[in-house]
């Protein structure tokens, strides 16, 4: 039996469609700088929202009306729920997914009934990968739902923990690995703190660094080749989340010997909880060689927490291109939708416009970026915005030739610095709205 019977495969239909179960901009074939789209955009859908997510808010459960059983069940419901999961995933297009090991299967008694359990359903994810050509762009473990993880998991004050959440990880690689993932993402979850009174910050910090060590050491030892993504994240649930941003993440894998092993999974969302853009955490992690992957969604400017609500704005989706453009495109990443419908959005079928309005919001982002990047506008007017260092003493400053000594004599000599030109904002975004309508 179907789960979606009234709907068929998505299909492009071009700019001018009314149809709202069409494709208006993605176009997975359509060449774009020299690249489909499909392997310009990766796009992956969630196991975590789109499958298991009911709609709870803190003030009510959730209300969402699905074709599968949306509590944990049996391995037989997981294994019912997997089929209609990639009906959803292939009727849409979409060539990824990303699931976190509690999503996919239910949590036995104990590790060994849960590591049982995850075998069962992973051996069914791999008939249907296999018969679709669906593929896995990244595992990952659920480290924070469980009440054993009531303090953090790597972070935990509880040295049990600590060793739980290591098997859980070990077997989740495994998994990921079986079924030929990409990649594998660390999120915080509870790593964080929520008062430091209680707290040993130092000690904390030690064992996360510890734990990504031993999850890099047993990929070695598996031979799981795939991408480790550590995902920013400032607050929520914790007050403060160790991996608060690009900026703490790329800081924190330096300081302790990690920073070849892992890149960083951005989240819009995640960007705006930590008063940045997401355009400013592309910058950040690109200019530093550290883009990995994007979990895309976005927040809501009247409501201050974590919606995960699906990206549709065009500015969004052509700054995340033009800086994801910029950087050389995803290796082994994606545009993973961590996003959710409304609670009020309950019907099956609002999982597919939701899906189909951020797929085509990210499909024209890349036209408009790529339109932007070929018209070279843009680029010239922040290439001439830099000229001063191309000659003269700003290149044998960037090459190493002056000090503090020789620019003093420098300035000494010349009496004031060379007047500065506007950085005409206004103009640059009239510029990039030229290409929006
Ligand atoms: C939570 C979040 C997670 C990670 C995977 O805010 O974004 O779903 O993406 O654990
Ligand atoms: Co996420």
């Amino acid at each position: 039996m179907p789960a979606f019977p009234d709907v068929q495969k998505i299909r492009y239909e071009g700019p001018r469609s009314k149809n709202l179960l069409a494709f208006r901009h993605y176009n997975a074939d359509e060449v774009v700088e020299g690249k489909t789209m499909r392997d310009h955009l990766r796009f992956s859908v969630v196991y975590w929202h789109t499958f298991r997510g009911a709609g709870a808010d803190p003030f009510g459960p959730g209300c969402a009306v699905r074709p599968w059983k949306l509590s944990d069940g049996t391995v037989g419901d997981a294994i019912e729920r997997a089929g209609m999961a990639f009906e959803f995933i292939e009727k849409l297009g979409a060539p990824y997914y990303a699931f976190h090991d509690r999503d996919v299967a239910p949590e036995g008694a104990n590790l060994a009934e849960s590591n049982k359990n995850l075998d069962a359903v992973a051996k069914v994810l791999k008939e249907h990968q296999d018969r679709t050509g669906i593929k896995l762009l990244w595992g990952t473990a659920n480290l924070f739902s469980n009440p054993r993880y009531v303090h953090g998991a790597a972070t935990s004050c509880n040295a049990d923990v600590f060793a739980f959440a290591a098997a859980q990880v070990k077997k989740a690689l495994e998994v990921t690995k079986e079924l030929g993932g990409e990649g594998y993402t660390f999120w915080g979850g509870r790593e964080g703190y929520q008062n430091l009174y209680n707290t040993d910050m130092k000690r904390e910090l030690d064992h996360l660094a510890k734990f990504l060590h031993m999850a890099v050491d047993y990929a070695k030892e598996i031979g799981f080749t795939g991408q480790f993504y550590i995902e920013p994240k400032p607050k929520e649930p914790t007050k403060h989340q160790y991996d608060s941003d690009a900026a703490a993440c790329i800081n924190f894998l330096r300081a302790y010997g990690l920073e070849k092993h892992l890149k960083l999974n951005l989240e819009t969302n995640h960007a705006t909880l930590a008063g940045h853009s997401m355009m400013h955490e592309m910058e950040t992690a690109g200019s530093q060689g550290y883009l990995g992957s994007i979990d895309a969604n976005t927040g809501d400017e009247l409501l201050g927490w974590d919606t995960d609500q699906f990206p549709t704005n065009l500015y969004l989706t052509t700054q995340c291109m033009l800086s994801l453009m910029k950087y050389g495109g995803f290796k082994t990443g994606g545009v993973n939708f961590d996003a959710k419908v409304r609670r009020e959005s309950f019907e099956p079928v609002d999982l597919f416009h939701a899906h189909i309005g951020g797929m085509d919001a990210f499909a024209a982002g890349l036209k408009i970026a790529a339109a932007i990047r070929a018209e070279g506008e843009l680029a010239k007017f922040v290439q001439d915005r830099y000229r001063s260092w191309d000659t003269g003493i700003g290149a044998e400053i960037e090459s190493g030739k002056q000090s503090f000594k020789s620019l003093e004599a420098y300035m000494l000599k010349q009496g004031e610095a060379a007047a500065c030109t506007s950085g005409r904002q206004e103009m640059l975004e009239n510029l990039v709205n030229r290409y929006l309508y």
